[in-house]
């Protein structure tokens, strides 16, 4: 799947994105873009999209939907 994420300006941006996002029980693996403002996720089980959103939020970006 893929969400749309606001504020990531830079690849330390990404990492932190996609450390937060990995750090979710059933994503297996997230790549961040910074320039499409957009995360990648690619999850072995279904993740509830708020889970998805509280990781963003604490990671100091702004979830913006599934794309
Ligand atoms: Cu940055």
């Amino acid at each position: 799947m893929k969400i749309r994420v606001n504020g990531m300006m830079c690849a330390h941006c990404e990492a932190h994105v996609k450390k937060a996002l990995e750090a979710i029980d059933g994503i297996e693996s997230a790549t961040a873009s910074h320039e499409e403002n957009m995360v990648t996720i690619t999850n072995s089980k279904d993740v509830s999209e708020d889970l998805i959103k509280e990781a963003v939020a604490e990671a100091g970006y702004e979830y913006a939907g599934i794309a």
